[in-house]
């Protein structure tokens, strides 16, 4: 796979089971469809055969895919919905657990010297204590940036929050069907040009990845999920910002031979989908901040620039 602006390193996974369990302890709401956009069934064209794109990330060939209704939240789920969870649940993440998370160079309240840079992934810290309400590891806070999107968030975190909610992780179809907007074949949620107009319209990067981020789109890091205008379904920050989690497992090829209606991904694998790119997201290195970009990580990684949004069923 090209190499893309997320850190895609495996935890040991043999935390999962507790994982799994004390997200079946958590108290399970009704799932409100509150601040939730409801999408009729509908068809359409999912991939691209965009030059510009990866083809080996398998973001083609164009199909026409069929979806149920649902309803998806309006925008990422923020720091504090997030301290809603965890303070009526209890539950514990899984950078919590593991008692560090991946930060990106230059974010952290700790030294280099204090950190591991990861072999491979050279603008990557392992940051002891660094979590969902320590994004920048001890001593940083979420306090100013409630409307942000909740970070360091793993798969199996997601899926728990999810859960407690009555909501699910969407499919890889029905995330990219509503970061279209309605739009055929378009890059981008708003159209093909990436900022019309000189109007950014998304959090990714400007400047030289990975050294000077100019935040001319007004933001270094994360943003508040409305900082931006909606697409035309009404959906925020779909891409940049944070990469959202999508329930399906991830591979290249699978889509070339699966089902057009309601897909949901291999039945097993190693890693899951995640779609929409970030804030370090940038042309010269990882243009993965267009509707049909797809990358992957392991479900128990967590690190500075993933999110989620959850879906509900009708
Ligand atoms: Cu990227």
């Amino acid at each position: 796979m090209r190499p893309c602006c997320v850190p895609s390193i495996a935890r040991a996974t043999l935390l999962e089971e507790s994982v799994r369990a004390a997200a079946e302890r958590v108290r399970v709401n009704r799932g409100s469809p509150e601040d939730m956009i409801k999408f009729e069934p509908a068809r359409f064209l999912m991939g691209t055969e965009y030059p510009g794109g990866f083809a080996e990330d398998g973001e083609g060939p164009v199909r026409a895919v069929r979806l149920d209704a649902f309803y998806m939240d309006r925008g990422p789920v923020t720091n504090d919905q997030f301290t809603e969870f965890v303070t009526s649940s209890g539950y514990v993440t899984e950078a919590e657990r593991f008692g560090w998370s991946f930060v990106f160079h230059g974010e952290g309240s700790r030294s280099p010297e204090e950190t591991q840079t990861p072999v491979g992934l050279p603008w990557w810290r392992k940051m002891p204590g660094a979590k969902w309400n320590a994004p920048e590891g001890p001593d940083s806070l979420i306090a100013g940036r409630m409307d942000h999107p909740a970070t360091h968030i793993s798969w199996n975190d997601a899926s728990a929050y999810a859960a407690w909610a009555g909501k699910r992780l969407p499919t890889e179809a029905e995330w990219e069907f509503a970061a279209r907007g309605g739009l055929e074949q378009k890059l981008y949620p708003w159209g093909d040009e990436l900022t019309p107009g000189g109007l950014h319209l998304c959090n990714i990067w400007q400047g030289t990845f990975p050294t000077l981020n100019t935040a001319d789109d007004g933001y270094s890091g994360t943003s508040p999920v409305t900082a931006y205008p909606p697409n035309g379904f009404g959906v925020f920050t779909i891409t940049g910002n944070v990469w959202e989690w999508c329930g399906d497992w991830w591979s290249p090829d699978f889509h070339q031979t699966a089902s057009r209606l309601n897909p949901v991904g291999p039945r097993v694998g190693r890693s899951k989908v995640m779609k929409g790119g970030s804030f370090l997201c940038h042309a010269s290195y990882c243009n993965r901040y267009r509707v049909a970009a797809r990358t992957s990580n392991t479900p128990d990684s967590s690190c500075s620039n993933i999110g989620f949004r959850c879906v509900r069923d009708l």
